[in-house]
């Protein structure tokens, strides 16, 4: 009776590891079986009615079977450990030839990166950047830049009065005003910045636009001085075989004053859409800074001389991105801003 116990047991155990999908299945039957409280120490509990000769005879049928539970469970649990680690494995394969997920990056404004070319190339030529107030008082926006009260340039249609001596800056010239009254000659600075001008918004004017200017003020500086940085800039800018004319004009500010030209990236000078068929483009104004300019600036001229020009930034960038249309440039547009 117990031998055939003992079989069933066997069977019955041998079958559940067989058929145990992970280790705790296996662990059930170690218990279940092989426990204090398990199924073999039942039997084995019986052992005291059998007789002196059986008792022997069937303790070592019960180790034996012990012996091959164990065994069978051992290999159960080598084969489960090496599933796992096969299934591992595979979960955790990566195809290296896979394409990477697309990272999207961001862009750099175009109105930023022309900007960063201007600035690059004259802080080559020594030039400091300066920066000062967008709201700004009148003096150094007008007055001081030799626009007397009542000279068209400051009627409201084209600034925006704070209050009767307060205005949005329409050019960035009060910067160089406030360095002639802080640094002695020589001066080499250019003041990029934000400029504000009564507008209506239309494909080429924006009430908000970007200005860069520049001013070297020292003993001696001719025209010619101005000539060659601004050839030199515009060679750096638009590429070596890049040519200039200057064009006389008049700015309040400057006497002599004038306007340059570069001939036409997209044509070489040939006549193209682009340059409207001149072979020229207009980029920039300048001239010899205005005496009265120089004094306000607490500078003495008749020791000093010095050269200005100012460009507009968004004119730079619509000619060379081919930009139609100003407002792109403020739409935040990201269709428009990812080609750049
Ligand atoms: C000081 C003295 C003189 C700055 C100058 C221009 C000529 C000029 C325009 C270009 C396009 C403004 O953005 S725009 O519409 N500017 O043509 N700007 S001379 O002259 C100065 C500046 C500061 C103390």
């Amino acid at each position: 009776m117990i031998k055939e116990q003992l079989e069933s047991i066997r069977l019955e155990a041998l079958k559940k590891i067989e058929q145990a999908a992970d280790m705790s299945g296996v662990e059930n039957v170690r218990v279940g079986v092989l426990g204090k409280k398990g199924e073999l120490a039942g039997i084995l509990k019986q052992l005291g009615k059998l007789s002196a000769e059986e008792r022997p005879v069937v303790g070592q049928i019960a180790n034996s079977v012990r012996a091959e539970i164990e065994k069978t469970i051992r290999e159960k649990a080598e084969q489960l450990k090496a599933m796992e680690g096969e299934a591992r494995l595979k979960a955790e394969t990566i195809d290296v030839t896979m394409p990477g997920s697309p990272v999207c990056i961001g862009h750099e404004h175009p109105l930023d990166k022309v900007l960063d070319d201007v600035k690059e190339i004259f802080i080559g030529m020594g030039f400091d950047i300066a920066s000062g107030p967008e709201v700004e008082l009148d003096y150094y926006n007008f007055e001081a830049l030799n626009i007397p009260k009542g000279h068209p340039a400051r009627d409201t249609q084209d600034t925006f009065y704070i209050s009767d001596n307060v205005v949005l800056r329409t050019q960035t010239s009060p910067v160089q005003i406030r360095i002639m009254e802080k640094q002695k000659p020589p001066i080499r600075a250019i003041a990029p910045g934000r400029v504000y001008r009564s507008d209506a918004v239309d494909a080429t004017h924006s009430p908000i636009f970007h200005q860069i200017e520049g001013l070297v003020v020292d003993e001696g500086i001719t025209m010619g001085d101005l000539k060659g940085c601004l050839m030199a800039f515009a060679k750096r800018l638009y590429g070596e075989e890049t040519r200039i004319r200057l064009r006389p004009h008049h700015f309040p500010f400057t006497e002599p004053s004038c306007e340059m030209d570069v001939s036409c990236f997209r044509c070489g000078g040939k006549g193209c859409s682009m340059c409207k068929g001149e072979g020229w483009i207009e980029i920039l104004g300048g001239g010899m800074v205005h005496p009265k300019v120089l004094k306000n600036g607490g500078i003495d001229p008749d020791k000093y001389s010095g050269f200005a020009f100012g460009l507009g930034l968004e004119r730079l960038v619509m000619f060379k991105y081919s930009i139609d249309d100003m407002r792109l440039l403020y739409d935040n547009d990201v269709r428009f801003l990812g080609q750049f």
